[in-house]
């Protein structure tokens, strides 16, 4: 698409630059961290982008109750001092002075604003009921977001993006938790699967086609905020029974409820209402979610295949 992509990278002999590297090929890195406010607006001086993408975050929930500190500082202020960088390299005061040549920034939001639901499904108007520290964070990210847009006139916008998964998912997160686990009992590396709430039900969807989303929302005329999901909603015991039988196996074989999975306050059900995005920019997700398990188990079969077993274990899916 002819862009120059820069990634920030953070900490002192970062392990994973090197994997990094070796997975985003002409990707270059500068230094920077969410919660040094300088060495972000060191990074849009150097790097003078003409879009920002705030990916970063702590994104697991559950450490969220374990680091609610951390997750506010890194997920909630860390837009701010993005948006702040921002505002300071294009020369923005108080006035609202949008101009050609803005820099233009996505904040990644996220469904579990909602929470506990209103309204089901979800729309961008749906209000907000999160029901964790890092909910609540990016509900705070979400509002800044839509007010430096107000207050400034900068192009800020966020999309609500929904549970999106790929191969490279950490393996802590569920799909992949049961993807990678579904995959060791298959070639007979694990005899087990430990899981928490098998009633929760999410909308899950291809991270490639969020991505594309996201490319979309700052390729607009005008600012908004989008929904980005698929519409249709799976609870993690269908998951489970997808990805066992992707393998020949059934679920019922090997999978126990273990209580160390189970969240202090949980959310039940969530599922996406994305018209807006279709309507106004043309945006469907091009991959379901039986392609997408399928797509993940597999990859997963060839990952251990070549590793002997010991694939995903240096995220660890040990309880929180
Ligand atoms: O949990 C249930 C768990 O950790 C999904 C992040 O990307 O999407 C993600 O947040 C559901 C929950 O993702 C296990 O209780 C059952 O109801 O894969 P998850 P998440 O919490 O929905 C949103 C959109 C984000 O923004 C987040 O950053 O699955 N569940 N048993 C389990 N979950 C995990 N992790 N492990 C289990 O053993």
């Amino acid at each position: 698409m002819g862009y120059e992509v820069w990634g920030l990278i953070r900490g002192q002999a970062n392990p994973r630059v090197r994997h990094l590297r070796q997975l985003l090929g002409d990707v270059r890195l500068i230094r920077g961290d969410l919660l040094d406010q300088g060495s972000l607006i060191a990074a849009v001086e150097r790097v003078q982008p003409d879009e920002v993408y705030n990916l970063a975050a702590i994104s697991y929930v559950p450490m969220s109750w374990q680091q609610a500190e951390l997750t506010g500082e890194v997920t909630g202020l860390g837009v701010l001092r993005v948006l702040e960088a921002i505002r300071v390299c294009s020369g923005i005061s108080s006035s609202r002075t949008p101009g050609r040549g803005q820099i233009r920034f996505y904040q990644a939001s996220s469904s579990e604003m909602y929470g506990q639901v209103r309204e089901s499904p979800q729309t961008e108007s749906t209000p907000f009921h999160p029901r964790s520290p890092y909910g609540v964070a990016k509900a705070y990210g979400h509002f800044l977001t839509q007010n430096y847009r107000e207050s400034y006139g900068m192009f800020a916008v966020s999309g609500i993006m929904f549970n999106h998964e790929s191969p490279r998912r950490g393996s802590e997160f569920v799909t992949r938790k049961v993807t990678l686990g579904a995959a060791k009992i298959k070639l007979g590396y694990e005899r087990q699967l430990r899981l928490g709430n098998m009633h929760a039900s999410r909308d899950w969807g291809f991270a490639g086609d969020y991505v594309r989303a996201m490319q979309m929302m700052l390729a607009q005329d005008s600012p908004a905020d989008y929904v980005i999901g698929t519409g249709v909603t799976h609870s993690v015991e269908q998951l489970v029974d997808t990805a066992f039988r992707a393998v020949g196996l059934n679920w019922r074989d090997h999978v126990v409820t273990d209580a160390a999975f189970i969240r202090p306050a949980e959310v039940d059900r969530l599922c996406a209402d994305p018209s807006k995005a279709k309507d106004e920019l043309g945006w469907e997700p091009k991959i379901g979610f039986e392609e997408l398990i399928a797509m993940m188990v597999d990859a997963d079969v060839e990952l251990l295949a070549s590793s002997g077993g010991s694939a995903g274990e240096e995220f660890g899916t040990d309880s929180w």
